[in-house]
């Protein structure tokens, strides 16, 4: 972790100080570049998803990483309340809670509050049946482990009575960069438990990075580990077809954690092991977050410095070389250099038809995959949900479960997209010859986070403080780095209208079946499952086809930022080589002791790029030593399971 923080640091530093070259040496595009990747990862989280049953000790477990003592604490935990909304916490000096609720007009409104009042909007006892329509609790808080950008992400159980929320949980775990999945130490692993870790296992298996699952076994100081952990990963291997290893169980107590806190006993601290689950989180983050995160900034970095260095360097040797020759030369490539990029910036160029083309046919893999999702989804309902009383019984928690089910659905494809669009572009750009660098480390280099999200129900207040305005990101931001909208009935936060119309639609058929349930409750069984098979017949088609549809409205939307990424590569290389054109024409103006002169004042210029350039190329060989080696057997077999494309 520390060695993380101090590689973002750096990364921080290295692209303010280049921004600071760029615009002194008249090369604004550079510094445009360079400052808002800066800022994007200054911003950048990365987002942790604790998950599992209700009370199996989420909430403690993520006050104890916090370190939280005293009451009340961030985050609730109790015997007899239950966390009712997601809590996103992370940095914030000083700290600021702030809640997002719904208007009664369907916009959000962000309320601050203090720390006490947090079991008043994030519990069932505070707000049981969430009657006061709260979206997202953020709690920024200063603590050192969060200031790298760390975010923790604690959801409300699965399982419960409350289904409600799980939609929400659900269309966000496959966009976050680790996943812990809590499993209550006093509890033996049933068949019941394995079905609700499924949805966190296809997350990471549609993301295609298995490494970023994990487990927690809970309550270590009243479980019988020994016993429990094994029993738990035999089922888990089995049900999962994982590799034995592949599977990382960390048994853990917040309980102990906090004796240690209170005491300073280090036989607590070893035996509560949060300092060992930390540990198991940055590895899971190496998997994915980690290169999300840092690998659009290191390659702003190369790309940026050579922009400045190559123009330069041109003209030192130019002028070094005795002869005008050399001079001439560079000339006359710069300006076919130059004609070549004015080809490429034209509305008609070849490489943007590439792009529609190649993304049209990932449009069509998504698809597909969305289409064979969705048949497992109700395949499941026709084979499994049906014949459960509890929702022949409650119909109403069928659809919330169905809901919960196809927006993940849709969470994996945003996620697919996003993947599938980075490939793509990365393709085009070397192509196009517009890739100067090879990239490092960049397994997911999803396209950079849209500046301005759909905003759909979120007011205007939220733009008011940067701390609000990151609550919106996190509302919106929980896919991968694609844009999100806020959907009827749940906070949803996926891409583009598809999940919208999806979770709409599900809504709308909920309202009939609530009467109706009550109608036939002294109907038998059968019957009901007949009745609910006739029911959700339209739902189910009109369900596909508006997934199906909406992979369109992903693929257009991911299609824009993929044409303006690759513009502004071209408007970059353009400044470049403008510059060199020009310093070849100067140098070759200039005579012998000006020119002695000129040489000396570009050694002076250059020096200090390549000393950045040196560092960029060690803090890029530190962060690449911070992923997971070559892919050995932990990875290969899940890999197997998916599709070829959507590795980047
Ligand atoms: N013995 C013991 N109990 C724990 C531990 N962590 C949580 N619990 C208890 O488990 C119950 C549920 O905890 P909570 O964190 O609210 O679970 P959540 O619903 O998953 O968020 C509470 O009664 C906690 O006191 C632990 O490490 N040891
Ligand atoms: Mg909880």
């Amino acid at each position: 972790m520390t060695e993380y923080v101090r590689i973002r640091t750096d990364i921080l530093d290295l692209l303010s100080e280049l921004a600071g070259i760029a615009r002194a040496s008249n090369s604004p595009t550079t510094a445009t570049g360079l400052a808002a990747a800066r800022d994007r990862l200054h911003d950048e989280r990365l987002r942790v998803v604790f998950c599992g049953e209700f009370k199996s000790g989420k909430s403690s477990l993520v006050n104890a990483l916090l370190d939280e003592v005293d009451e009340p604490h961030l985050v609730p935990e109790a015997e007899e309340i239950a966390t009712s909304t997601t809590i996103v916490v992370s940095y914030a000096d000083p700290e600021e809670i702030v809640v997002a609720v719904r208007d009664p007009d369907g916009t959000a409104e962000a309320i601050g509050i203090g720390r006490d009042q947090i079991r008043d909007f994030a519990t069932e006892r505070g707000n049981p049946n969430n009657t006061r329509d709260v979206l997202l609790i953020e709690a920024g808080t200063p603590i050192a482990l969060l200031e790298s950008g760390l975010s923790l992400v604690d959801t409300p159980g699965q399982g419960g009575p409350h289904h409600w929320h799980d939609a929400a949980t659900r269309a966000s775990l496959p966009g976050a960069d680790a996943i812990v999945y809590v499993l209550d130490g006093e509890q033996t692993v049933l068949a019941g438990h394995l079905d609700a870790i499924r949805p966190a296992a296809e997350a990471v298996r549609s993301a295609s990075t298995p490494g970023a699952l994990l487990f927690a076994l809970t309550k270590a100081d009243v479980a019988d580990v020994e016993e429990v952990l094994p029993n738990a990963r035999a089922k888990i291997v089995d049900a999962f077809r994982w590799l034995p290893g592949q599977v990382t169980i960390v048994p853990v107590s917040a309980h102990l954690h906090r004796e240690f806190l209170r005491s300073g006993d280090q036989l607590d601290l070893a035996t509560g092991n949060i300092p060992g689950l930390l540990g198991a989180i940055w590895s899971a983050l190496a998997h994915r977050g980690i290169p999300r995160v840092l690998g659009p900034a290191l390659d702003e970095l190369e790309t940026g410095v050579r922009a400045l260095i190559d123009p330069l360097a041109e003209q030192a040797a130019g002028l070094a070389d005795g002869s005008r020759e050399r001079l001439d030369r560079a000339r006359t490539e710069a300006v076919a250099r130059r004609r070549e990029l004015d080809d490429l910036r034209d509305k008609g160029a070849t490489w943007r038809r590439k792009l529609r083309q190649r993304l049209a046919d990932v449009q069509k893999e998504l698809q597909a995959y969305a289409t064979e999702r969705l048949d497992e989804v109700w395949h499941r309902c026709d084979t499994e949900y049906l014949y459960q009383a509890k929702y022949l019984d409650r119909p109403e928690m069928l659809v919330d479960r169905l809901n919960a089910d196809a927006a993940q659905v849709v969470g994996e494809v945003n996620v697919k997209a996003a993947v599938a669009t980075a490939a793509v572009l990365e393709e085009i750009r070397i192509e196009s010859g517009l890739s100067l660098t090879t990239p490092a480390m960049t397994p997911v280099a999803p396209p950079s986070r849209p500046t301005d999200p759909v905003t759909g129900l979120l007011g205007q207040d939220l733009r008011s403080s940067p701390f609000k305005r990151k609550v919106r990101d996190a509302l919106f931001g929980m896919g991968v780095g694609s844009s999100t909208g806020l959907v009827v009935g749940s906070v949803v936060p996926v891409l583009g209208t598809a999940a919208g119309m999806v979770i709409g639609s599900l809504a709308g058929a909920v309202v009939g079946w609530r009467s109706g349930a009550r109608d036939v409750r002294n109907e038998d069984l059968r019957y009901r499952r007949e009745s609910l098979t006739k029911e959700l017949a339209p739902v189910r088609k009109a369900q596909k086809k508006q997934v199906v549809d909406g992979t369109k409205d992903i693929v257009d939307d991911l299609r824009g930022k993929a044409e303006a990424e690759l513009d502004r590569r071209i408007a970059q290389q353009r400044e470049s080589t403008e510059q060199r054109i020009s310093g070849a024409e100067s140098a070759q103006r200039l005579e012998r002791e000006a020119a002695r002169a000129r040489r000396a004042e570009l050694r002076a210029f250059l020096a200090p790029l390549e000393r950045l350039r040196a560092r960029i190329d060690e803090v890029t060989r530190a962060a690449g030593a911070l992923l997971p080696g070559a892919p050995g057997p932990q990875d290969a077999a899940a890999d197997n399971d998916d599709l070829s494309w959507a590795e980047a």
